[in-house]
């Protein structure tokens, strides 16, 4: 029995439905996020086509060389966005500052934050790479007025307020996969180029426990994790006296690909901290809290090493976290090594 075709914009009709005081503008959000995400589908599929690989000969606020599917999907995003008066600004990894809206839009009430192109460093080998989206209602209190551009207020909001958050994985095919919450459940959307509509693929997204026994780190950092991290990593590999083993070791190096694959296979994404990287490398408002979002609301968990990440308020617009996500059993597992007081360290007993 075929299932019926179910598009997104359907999807998100019926599920606005469900909350009779919805207004339709934080649906209309997610229609031109979907929209967005065709564009810059469009462009990278056909990177390899036309001359857009390369450099644009700038650098991004990380200081990272911006490619220049990197400034394209940056543009696309924004433009996309800030005319259609839902929206009260926007933050993105390309951009050090918040982004205002235009005085000749209207202000809304959402709050878009955004990783236009997550993983560019695999764009010319053509691994597949990812946007990362989040959207929190704006804070309206005494400072921040409707109709008032948004403030740095409005966007350092912990995770757990998100209104909505998901992502897109340009590989071998388009997915779009969002959630409202938990209550609303994960749903993922697969790209008919033909058509030009995302179809739903994966209804309500549960992340499997017990896992798939993968891990998914990059471990060529090992000497420069804490202890307790080598121990993990250990005891997923059944080594240095730590009992365990029997795991899978797979890492892409594109957040986005490698959370997918956990979230639907199960298992768990670490990028831990380490002696270069205290707080890590992932950034806490457009890429680990929305995955945190999708995968709690999957029934999987995201922490930081010791709390939730959907917890972490954070100081800045680029604040770094750890991350370490994917079936709650192994993120369970993964934070009770992590406590481990220092002088267990190298005694190889089984936690
Ligand atoms: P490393 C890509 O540059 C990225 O930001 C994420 O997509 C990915 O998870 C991570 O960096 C990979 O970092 O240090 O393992 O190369």
């Amino acid at each position: 029995m075929r299932s019926k075709v179910v598009t997104i914009d359907r999807h998100i009709i019926d599920q606005e439905r469900s909350y009779p005081d919805a207004s339709g503008r934080f649906s209309a959000l997610l229609y031109d996020i979907a929209l967005a995400a065709k564009i810059i589908s469009r462009e990278v599929n056909m990177a390899g086509l036309i001359d857009v690989l390369g450099l644009t000969g700038e650098t991004n606020v990380q200081g990272e060389r911006v490619r220049k599917l990197d400034a394209f999907s940056q543009e696309v995003m924004v433009k996309a966005m800030d005319h259609a008066g839902h929206l009260c600004c926007m933050v993105s990894e390309e951009c050090e500052d918040i982004i205002p809206i235009p005085e000749r839009f209207d202000i809304g009430n959402y709050v878009l934050l955004f990783d236009p192109l997550d993983g560019s460093s695999n764009i010319d080998v053509n691994v597949s790479i990812g946007t990362i989206f989040s959207i929190h209602h704006r804070v309206l209190d005494g400072r921040s007025k409707r109709n008032s551009p948004g403030t740095m207020a409005d966007c350092l909001q912990p995770g757990f307020r998100q209104v909505a958050a998901g992502y897109v994985i340009y590989g071998s095919s388009t997915m779009l996969v969002y959630t409202t919450g938990v209550q609303g459940g994960v749903h993922g959307f697969t790209l008919d180029p033909s058509i030009g509509e995302f179809l739903l693929s994966h209804r309500n997204i549960r992340i499997p426990d017990p896992p798939a026994k993968v891990y998914s780190v990059n471990e060529a950092y090992y000497a420069r994790w804490s202890r307790q991290q080598q121990r993990l990593v250990d005891h997923f590999k059944g080594v240095n006296g730590e009992r365990g083993g029997g795991y899978k070791s797979r890492y892409i190096g594109s957040l986005v690909s490698d959370f997918h694959r956990t979230l639907l296979q199960g298992g768990i994404f670490m990028y831990p901290p380490d002696s270069k990287a205290p707080r890590g490398k992932l950034r806490v408002l457009y890429e680990a809290a929305p995955l945190a979002l999708v995968c709690e609301a999957a029934g999987g968990r995201a922490s930081n090493g010791s709390r939730d990440i959907l917890d972490i308020v954070p100081g800045g617009l680029h604040d770094r976290t750890p991350l370490f996500v994917g079936s709650a059993s192994l993120v369970n597992l993964a934070e009770q090594y992590l406590e481990l007081p220092d002088e267990s360290a190298g005694q190889g007993s089984e936690s």
